[in-house]
């Protein structure tokens, strides 16, 4: 199956924040995540921060997409792991035996969509189809949670197989863990191939490769070599480098906290890969001059101040006069390293005019910058047309969700609000009302399964 190959404009989907979007300290290596774990969240300013985003992404004339949140608390989960009785006693009863489990089962980390999957769209890939690998996110107990729901959700979104391939997320292993496009950078300039980079942080198979020592290395090479097969890209348009072991254990759990990249631009730290002077050889030899990049020394910029204000974790997006700008954190903004970082970006001739700082203070407190909370998606006009859901962003679809925002979201959510059943019933009214919005269908175990229903006291 074949589809005609055309130009591609990049879409960008993000993840609307959910309705439990807490701090439950529950991301080792996540400087930001153990920081403010126990802090009380609101999950509605959150889910407006990521709203105002999307507005103003869409107003810059950059195609914009939305992904729905999953349902939480996962009651499924629990079940599954020996909670039972009523959908109230099993919150009841893992609140009070194991809240950290609770916790678990409640995070909203499926906002972060840049962990959603990994895509290759399809100029690039062998059968001329756009690729899409979910993340099987096995690294982190509360994201592996996501794999099901986010298959679901993309297998109905790209639902077309003429233009569309959805494989299943890697088998959920250690030796297969996948983070997603969050270690996927593509690279293309006019007139040839682009080239994928797909960073890992360990190897599970080869005990050699020197691996981080404080933090984990979520992404394996050997998970990143079976998606540079499953999306069905040339083997010689792949580019596989190692993170950096000291950025990882400087807080970089992800490539894309220390780097960004889109056409032909590369924006990066020294702490982002392994032998940053032999990648960036190959990337000049790959796509030849028309690549430039923006290299900060730890001299420059301090891993310190990268990782806690954010400046890689900028969306670098083409603007339809083919300039491009960066949307970085209001953090970049107040850090004086970060932020003259940034600016030298736009001094520099490398094609970027501007830099916007957004307020994303909700989501960055858990480690999620403008970057995390989108998932790039480089499409087609046909492609575009045949999304089989009400995802694509235009005004009135931003003015029902934020109308929905308000009318379901609270305002504040503690760690002791999360076994309140009227939070479950809140959650599951919403999300149903959003799959209306959307039109996806009943992608929620909740929605095809009674057992799990809001309603249910068994
Ligand atoms: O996986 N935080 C997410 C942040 C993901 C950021 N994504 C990218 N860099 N692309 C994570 O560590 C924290 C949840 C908590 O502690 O409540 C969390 O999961």
């Amino acid at each position: 199956m074949t589809s005609e190959r055309g130009a591609v404009t990049e879409v960008d989907f993000d993840g609307l924040v959910g309705p439990t979007h807490n701090y439950g300290g529950l991301s080792a290596g996540n400087v930001a995540s153990m920081t403010h774990g126990g802090q009380v969240s609101s999950p509605k300013e959150a889910a407006k921060q990521g709203l105002a985003k999307m507005r103003f992404v869409s107003e810059l004339g950059v195609a914009q997409a939305v992904l729905p949140p999953h349902p939480r608390p996962n009651v499924s989960f629990l079940r599954h792991i020996g909670f039972s009785g009523s959908d109230e006693a099993v919150l009841a009863r893992a609140a009070a035996e194991e809240p950290h489990l609770l916790r678990l089962a409640c995070s909203a980390a499926a906002m972060w969509t840049a962990n959603a999957a990994t895509v290759a769209p399809s100029p690039d890939t062998r059968d001329g189809r756009l690729h899409v690998v979910p993340a099987n996110l096995h690294a982190m107990t509360h994201r592996a949670l996501e794999a099901d729901v986010t298959h679901a959700v993309l297998s109905r979104i790209f639902q077309d197989p003429t233009h569309f391939a959805v494989h299943p997320p890697l088998p959920p292993m250690a030796a297969f863990a996948d983070e997603g496009a969050a270690n996927h950078t593509r690279l293309a300039v006019e007139g040839c191939p682009a080239i994928h980079l797909f960073a890992w942080g360990r190897s599970a198979l080869d005990p050699a490769l020197r691996a981080p020592q404080r933090h984990p290395g979520r992404q394996t090479l050997e998970a990143s070599r079976a998606l540079v097969r499953l999306l069905e890209l040339p083997p010689d348009r792949a580019l596989l480098p190692q993170q950096h072991p000291d950025g990882i254990d400087a807080g970089s759990f992800h490539t894309d906290v220390l780097a960004v990249g889109s056409g032909g631009v590369l924006l990066w730290h020294e702490l982002a890969f392994v032998d940053a002077e032999g990648l960036c050889e190959s990337l000049k030899r790959a796509l030849g001059d028309s690549f430039r990049s923006v290299f900060a020394t730890a001299a420059e910029l301090p891993v310190e101040d990268a990782v806690a204000a954010y400046p890689f974790n900028s969306q670098l997006l083409q603007t339809p006069d083919g300039s491009f700008v960066v949307i970085a954190p209001e953090e970049s903004r107040r850090n004086p390293a970060a932020r003259a970082y940034l600016e030298r970006v736009v001094a520099e001739d490398v094609g970027v005019r501007a830099v916007h700082f957004l307020d994303l203070r909700q989501s960055m407190q858990n480690g999620g910058g403008p970057a995390c909370l989108r998932l790039r998606v480089p499409m087609t006009d046909a492609e575009r047309k045949s999304v089989g859901a009400r995802v694509l962003v235009e005004a009135s679809l931003l003015e029902d969700l934020e109308g929905w925002v308000e009318r379901h979201y609270r305002d504040r959510l503690a760690a002791s609000d999360l076994a309140d059943p009227a939070l479950w019933r809140e959650v599951c009214t919403a999300l149903d009302e959003l799959t209306q919005i959307l039109r996806l269908g009943s992608v929620y175990p909740f929605q095809k399964n009674a057992f799990d229903g809001a309603k249910g006291a068994r």
